[in-house]
């Protein structure tokens, strides 16, 4: 099986990054985690991503924060598909960091979550390798149904407490 790179701008993003490396290790996902700026090291940001596929990646997961350069500029060295994941925690709440992964040009794109949003990031990677992995599908399968379960029982339960 191919593996997952999760590569954030900061070690300052890592309890973020943490949630993504979490759940790609409940699935199975093999791992790899960096740290790679795109204004401090851009040269070493470059050469990972342009080796990237020939390394056994399937697809890059880039956290940014701030000016939040280090998705894009992996999609650009890079036809593999990159998942990009604004951080949060400087002044403007991480809307800097997720207009600056979102708004990428024509041709070069970043697959963007919600800012934070480091689980989904591993979900929709687990979710593209599933693609040609069966047994990928079942595990993502089961988790959406748990979820809907934990929902229906919640609902319940609410509507046990609020009757009439
Ligand atoms: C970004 O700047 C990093 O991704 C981080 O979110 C932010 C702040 O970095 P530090 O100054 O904490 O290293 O490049």
């Amino acid at each position: 099986m191919r593996k997952v790179a999760v590569i954030m701008g900061s070690t300052s993003d890592l309890p973020v990054a943490e949630k993504a490396i979490q759940t790609l290790k409940e699935y199975g996902i093999e791992t790899e985690v960096r740290v790679l700026s795109a204004h401090r090291c851009p040269n070493e940001a470059r050469e990972f991503a342009a080796s990237a596929r020939e390394s056994g990646f399937s697809c890059i997961i880039a956290l940014a924060g701030m000016a939040a350069h280090l998705a894009g500029a992996m999609a650009a060295n890079t036809t593999l598909p990159v998942i990009g994941v604004p951080c949060s925690g400087a002044k403007l709440d991480g809307m800097d960091a997720l207009l600056s992964t979102v708004q990428m040009p024509s041709g070069i794109p970043v697959a963007t979550v919600a800012i934070d949003g480091a689980k989904n990031a591993a979900i929709l990677a687990v979710q593209i390798m599933a693609v040609s992995d069966e047994g990928l599908a079942h595990k993502l399968q089961a988790a959406r149904d748990e979820g809907t379960a934990a929902v229906l029982k919640a609902d319940e339960e609410l509507r046990e407490r609020y009757k009439n």
